[in-house]
């Protein structure tokens, strides 16, 4: 008998997929969220197709490829744990995994799962609309694809939307303008080049220790400085991998019991920092600090409450830059003035360091700004700053951004876009009063960003499955938050997030990085009552859910 590979075999059922004008469910990205959404939909023996923009998947990890990149939560954690079998045959090569790496993971669960076979890449959904009396979503793409669907699932990411300031003259400039987060794919040598960096968050803490050593100077333009600890990366020791390894359903149930769903094994007390000496918490951020890695401030109960503990965390993380930075005047400017994690904190090995090379030179812009680029240059209120190229390391349209690039039109004809127009209100993160048979994973309203994201995609993935199966088992078509639960919701969001120190800056949390973007404390704080959330609701029959 003639045998066909399995190219060939994917091929045909990309075709016999590709003529189907209906299947249950069409989820938007094929990132870490997206290909899991699909597995578990599939399992459920539900027909499913995945739009993706990009030419391949990996989401995040496919488009910000700019030079550093890695990911602040350790590779143990930040690995899919649904299946034994896959967690124990990939080996990470390091503690915090590479792009590349990350990359490559993504394409080999593809693979290992033949996902590649309902997903359409290179397809940006452009609209998605429902119609209320066939009770479907019909979706089209920019390659003119449309398809039915009885659910939609945004698997749209939470920082996938690149955010470039409009600043006068952009036009003007003759060099190459780069952002972070659409990276070109071939990379870029600024081998002896003169570049300016604007932005100091998590990106270009990343970028600038790494490409600094090739460059004949390299301008840090900082409009608010960043709290950075060290990763310390390198090789997982072998004997903790093996414990892990042992037994790893323990070890993703302890991680899920952590506010941030991660770092059980650096967990501290649960004791204020006020109730004790000074000298003790400073010797446990001296023990984290030492351990490297984003549990910096989990040491204590009220880190990120009180603004008095917050303030001994603050103080201790300038003290050290200015052991780091030799020049006095840069390292002044390098602390930071709001209280320590309002903002993500960031993850990096070399960051400050990189102040006391001759050929690094940061220019505060946080009185005046960038005032506009000249065709070889950036320019301040006093100085121009002659660049080769420019690298923008300014951020995302967090979290709703992605969504709303979508034109999606619910009941009556109202888009999300106009429901969102003072913020993203729905139901648990996962729906939206008007758009029913719509859920989104880990946007607004879910811990999301707040916590390890595989721990929050995989709850999201298997709460929604379960939701679709027990609908179709039951024979319904339509579940949709109510308006109340909606707007009880928010207001728990928003109340948790006042009893932090979290809304006490700009942050790309609350919107604030975006001009006009409506301010709204977006997480949900703290994963496992989230979870319990759910999981209540889910028993008691959906409550706060219209079914029919
Ligand atoms: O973006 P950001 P990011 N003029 O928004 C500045 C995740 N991530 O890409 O603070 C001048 O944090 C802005 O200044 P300010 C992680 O969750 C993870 O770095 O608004 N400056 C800020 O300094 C992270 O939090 C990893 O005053 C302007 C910077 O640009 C999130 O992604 C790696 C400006 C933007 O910082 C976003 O990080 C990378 C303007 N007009 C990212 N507009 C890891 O896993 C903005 N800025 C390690």
């Amino acid at each position: 008998m003639e045998s066909v590979s399995p190219r060939a075999i994917n091929q045909m059922h990309k075709e016999v997929d590709s003529q189907k004008t209906s299947v249950d469910v069409v989820i938007v990205g094929a990132g870490f969220a997206g290909l899991l959404m699909l597995y578990q939909t599939r399992a459920l023996g539900l027909s499913a197709r995945v739009y993706e923009r990009g030419s391949d998947v990996g989401g995040t990890w496919f488009w910000n490829r700019y030079p550093g990149a890695r990911c602040d939560t350790e590779s143990l954690e930040y690995s899919y744990q649904f299946s034994t079998e896959l967690f124990r045959e990939w080996k990470w090569s390091e503690r915090f995994a590479t792009q590349a790496e990350l990359l490559r993971y993504a394409q080999h669960v593809a693979r290992k799962f033949d996902l590649y076979k309902n997903i359409h890449l290179n397809s940006a959904v452009e609209k998605s609309h429902y119609d209320e009396k066939t009770r479907k979503w019909f979706t089209t793409t920019s390659r003119g694809e449309s398809l039915a669907s009885d659910f939609l699932i945004l698997a749209t990411g939470c920082l996938s939307t690149a955010h470039l300031p409009e600043i006068p003259g952009m036009e003007r400039f003759r060099g190459r303008v780069y952002h972070t987060g659409n990276w070109p794919k071939e990379g870029v040598d600024f081998s002896d080049q003169v570049v300016g960096i604007v932005g100091t968050g998590s990106s270009a803490v990343q970028v600038i220790p790494t490409i600094a050593p090739q460059l004949r100077h390299l301008y840090v333009f900082q409009r608010t400085a960043n709290y950075v600890v060290p990763a310390w990366n390198g090789k997982i020791p072998n004997d903790y991998e093996a414990a892990v390894m042992a037994d790893p359903i323990s070890f993703r149930h302890n991680n899920a019991k952590m506010i941030r769903a991660h770092g059980f094994r650096n967990r501290g007390k649960d004791t204020s920092a006020l109730s004790v000496s000074r000298e003790e918490v400073e010797r446990d951020l001296e023990r984290r600090w030492n351990i490297g890695g984003l549990n910096f401030l989990d040491g204590f109960n009220d880190l990120l409450t009180s603004s008095e503990a917050n303030k001994i965390a603050a103080e201790f993380v300038k003290s050290k830059i200015r052991k780091i930075v030799k020049n006095p005047a840069v390292s002044e400017l390098l602390c930071p003035r709001h209280p320590i994690g309002c903002k993500r904190v960031s993850v990096g090995d070399g960051y400050y360091e990189s102040f006391n090379s001759g050929n690094v030179t940061l220019v505060d812009i946080s009185q005046s700004g960038i005032h506009r680029l000249g065709e070889e240059s950036i320019e301040t209120d006093r100085t121009s700053y002659r660049c080769d190229s420019l690298i923008f390391a300014t951020g995302f349209d967090a979290m709703t951004g992605p969504i709303l690039s979508i034109q999606i039109t619910g009941r009556n004809g109202l888009t999300l876009r106009e429901k969102w127009s003072e913020g993203p209100r729905n139901y648990l993160g996962l729906s939206v009063c008007g758009f029913p048979n719509l859920f989104i994973m880990t946007g607004p309203g879910s811990p999301s960003v707040l916590t390890n994201m595989h721990v929050s995609i995989d709850q999201h993935a298997a709460w929604i499955s379960r939701c679709i199966q027990s609908m179709k088992l039951r024979q319904l078509s339509e579940i949709e938050a109510t308006e109340e639960s909606e707007a009880r919701w928010i207001d728990t969001v928003t109340e948790i997030a006042s009893n932090t120190i979290f809304p006490s800056c700009n942050s790309w949390y609350l919107g604030a990085n975006i001009p006009n973007k409506p301010r709204m404390f977006m997480p949900y704080i703290g994963f496992p009552s989230y979870e319990r959330k759910c999981r209540e609701i889910e028993e008691n029959d959906y409550l706060g859910f219209k079914l029919a």
